[in-house]
């Protein structure tokens, strides 16, 4: 579908929400209610260097890693919001040890959807001015509703998505989401507060000539990846390829959809499972990048049909321009 630019993101959710198969007007206002808390969130994490809101908060999130306040923060915002809007029955958070049940046992509060958040992506980005994002995941419910959401409702394979976004707080805000036909990206205006749609229908390039990875860890990745990177290293045809690597998912993702590209973050001998989290990192991430024409994939298999153990579960993650993931497959196939 062509569509028109100039048009704020509050237009365009009230004007698709009638594309959307299941439309009751749900699923809008929770995106509104997420437009909202991204524009609460853009605020502190602009402000971050003034106020003195950085550095480590002093707790650890369940992955035993330091938390930074801005974290917390956003955490807050977010949770807070859906909360207040009472359009949510349950919300998974990076930063909490578990899902949290909402209006749980009040019969009257039919909301279907969950969501799950990373709040925070690429915090050890802030305290040196480095763009951040977050990264938000919405289901429809498996259990009746009107009853406590349970785990099954969160541990969804991610082919079961019905909308994904993430926001990137960058030297502009953009927001960008599917609800599954198409991926828009929407630009903040931060004079007046308010998104405009700046990138309708955004693809991935069929092939990019940039990888992102940490290649800190290339002595401990699996043979297939290191072959693949001495391929993107060659000089042969349109490589060698550009080395980019933000180490902010959002941020070298979006580079990657604009621009063409491959991010991964492989297993390897000292990290068996990768780094990045299924639930609410790959999997919103892969179907952002199937719907703009881009793959994801965990090793073999796409990482959408996976179907989650635990909340927090991480999983080797390879995402970016079908071409790239593509031949990135066959090196490793040849290994496995
Ligand atoms: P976080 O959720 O603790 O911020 O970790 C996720 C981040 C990703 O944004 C980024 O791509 C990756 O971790 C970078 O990890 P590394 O520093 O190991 O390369
Ligand atoms: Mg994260």
């Amino acid at each position: 579908m062509l569509r028109k630019k100039n048009k704020t993101l509050g237009e365009f959710i009230i004007e698709n929400q009638s594309s959307f198969q299941y439309s009751s007007g749900e699923l809008s206002k929770l995106i509104n209610a997420i437009r909202l808390a991204a524009k609460v969130v853009n605020h502190e994490v602009n402000k971050a260097g003034l106020v003195d809101v950085l550095g480590a908060a002093g707790d650890t999130n369940i992955q035993g890693e330091d938390q930074q306040k801005l974290d917390v923060l956003a955490n807050e915002k977010f949770i807070q919001t859906l909360k207040n809007r009472e359009i949510v029955c349950g919300i998974a958070s990076e930063e909490e040890d578990d899902f949290i049940s909402i209006n749980s046992n009040d019969e009257q509060h039919q909301n279907k959807y969950v969501v799950l958040i990373d709040p925070l992506d690429g915090s050890s980005n802030i305290d040196v001015n480095v763009s951040v994002g977050t990264i938000f995941s919405i289901y429809r419910r498996v259990t009746p509703v009107g009853t406590p959401v349970t785990l099954e409702d969160f541990l969804q394979p991610g082919n079961q998505q019905v909308a994904a976004g993430y926001v990137v707080y960058g030297t502009s805000t953009m927001l960008v989401y599917t609800t599954g036909d198409g991926v828009n990206g929407f630009t903040l205006n931060p004079a007046i507060g308010t998104f405009y749609l700046s990138h309708p229908n955004m693809q991935f390039p069929e092939k990019g000539k940039i990888y992102s990875v940490n290649e800190g860890n290339y002595v401990h990745f699996h043979r297939g990846v290191k072959d693949y990177i001495k391929y993107c290293q060659q000089e042969e045809d349109d490589r060698p390829y550009t080395s980019r690597y933000i180490g902010s998912l959002v941020s070298d993702f979006h580079r990657n959809m604009i621009k063409g590209g491959i991010y991964m973050y492989p297993k390897s001998s000292v990290t068996q499972s990768g780094k990045l989290r299924l639930l609410y990192e790959c999997n919103p991430m892969a179907f952002i990048a199937e719907q703009a024409n881009g793959l994801a994939i965990g090793g073999k298999s796409r990482i959408m049909d996976i179907q989650p153990t635990e909340l927090h579960q991480r999983v080797p993650f390879f995402c970016g321009s079908r071409k790239m993931v593509e031949k990135l497959q066959e090196f490793l196939e040849k290994y496995h």
